[in-house]
């Protein structure tokens, strides 16, 4: 199995056989498909006696979602691999266990989190998570604070920016989420009922001054090792465990666009919760949660931020008084600005969430969606004078006001 060929299920049971120590010899494997995902192939590998399970995660040559007209790089399989082993040593208890990286077949074999579940389709269910925004929190403290030049030897920083730059999968970003849905173009992918509004976006001046200053902030401030595609379909929860994963994506960026990543998809979420609620009292009770959580990821994310900067920072300059009160609100004010952008992409531009698009009732689809881009375009709009994440909390609730 020297050159590159995408696994099926078959192939993924041979290879998980071949890898010494992975399953007990003599094993009787077998594999399923399981991604639903919009690039890769995922396939869970059991033995029938022990039932110990593995992930083999492959990169396809092109974007699953589009087909073969969209040739992406290998690459970002070493990408991910790379930042998962790099998050995991900052972050063991929220990160899965990487047992192999194979180059040749772009793929990883990892930890199984079958006994989580996505965090989108919990959130759909109204399940709650005591302890996501804590864990959630620390994760992106850890991981943004230890790669950037506060925790990070500026060198060694230097060379990291090198090791994950990611090009390509950038430039879906820069596209999809910043480009695209503010302009009629072929990517985009929205409902004829929302026609109107999309309109008025493409036309409004104001929104995109502030997503011109977002997007130059993505291309070129090399804060920190984001993610870069933090969604809550990459998130595996339970009520005690949070586990991130498929950090393809991953590249020196601003530390925002991941904080804001998190809370956009809770906040898409507080929207389509229109369409999954099944009482009054019920939605409404749900999403005064949801707001709880946007509040405390981030404050979870200041305190221990802060508390690493002071315990950790390696850089003498940033002890200047004041300076890091002046980041932290720079901080609010990027991960406002890129919530915004990451919940505007999902309603206007070529990839959605189940949070609306699995919404069967057209009307509350609608509702929904419209509450996001009322949600979306305020905080873009309003990003740069943000203090305080309570400011988002007020602006998903008046949301709800407007028809
Ligand atoms: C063509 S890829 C579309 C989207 O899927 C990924 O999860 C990223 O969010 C990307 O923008
Ligand atoms: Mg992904």
């Amino acid at each position: 199995m020297s050159k590159y060929h995408p696994f099926n299920e078959e192939k993924a049971t041979k290879y998980a056989k071949s890898i010494p120590d992975l399953f007990p010899i003599g094993a009787t494997l077998s594999s399923r498909e399981i991604g639903d995902g919009n690039l890769n192939l995922v396939f869970q590998v059991e033995d029938q006696q022990s039932g110990k399970r593995v992930i083999i995660k492959q990169a396809l040559p092109y974007a699953k979602v589009v087909g073969e007209s969209w040739p992406l790089t290998l690459d970002r399989a070493r990408i991910e691999s790379d930042a998962l082993l790099l998050q995991r040593s900052l972050c063991p208890d929220q990160v899965p266990h990487v047992y192999l990286f194979n180059p040749v077949q772009a793929l990883t074999i990892m930890e199984d989190l079958s006994d989580h579940v996505i965090m989108r389709a919990g959130l759909m269910e109204q399940k709650h998570y005591p302890l996501f925004s804590q864990h959630i929190g620390s994760f992106l403290a850890n991981t943004l604070f230890f790669t950037s030049d506060l925790g990070l030897n500026q060198q060694e920083k230097k060379l990291r920016t090198k090791q994950f730059i990611n090009p390509e999968l950038c430039k879906i970003t820069e596209d999809l989420v910043f480009d695209h849905p503010y302009t009629n173009a072929d990517s985009n992918n929205f409902e004829p009922y929302i026609q109107n509004e999309v309109e008025l976006i493409w036309g409004d001046a104001e929104l995109h001054l502030e997503v011109a200053l977002l997007r130059e902030g993505f291309l070129t401030h090399a804060q920190a090792l984001l993610h870069g595609d933090l969604h809550t379909g990459s998130i595996f929860v339970t009520e005690k465990s949070t586990k991130v994963i498929d950090p393809e994506f991953a590249f020196y960026g601003p530390m925002g666009f991941d904080i804001g990543a998190v809370l956009a998809n809770l906040l898409l979420n507080y929207a389509g919760q229109e369409g999954w609620s099944h009482s009054e009292s019920g939605k409404e009770a749900f999403r005064v949660e949801l707001l709880q959580m946007v509040q405390e990821v981030w404050e979870n994310f200041e305190q221990e931020f802060r508390k690493l900067w002071t315990d950790h920072g390696i850089d003498r300059m940033a002890a200047v008084p004041g300076y890091q009160d002046i980041y932290m609100n720079r901080l609010l004010q990027d991960t406002v600005g890129y919530t915004g952008c990451k919940i505007i992409r999902r309603v206007i531009g070529l990839a959605h969430v189940a949070d609306l698009a699995k919404i069967t009732d057209p009307k509350k689809r609608e509702t929904a969606e419209r509450c996001a881009l009322i949600i979306g375009k305020a905080l873009i709009k309003q990003h740069r004078r943000a203090v305080s994440i309570t400011e988002v909390l007020d602006i998903a609730r008046e949301s709800l006001q407007k028809p």
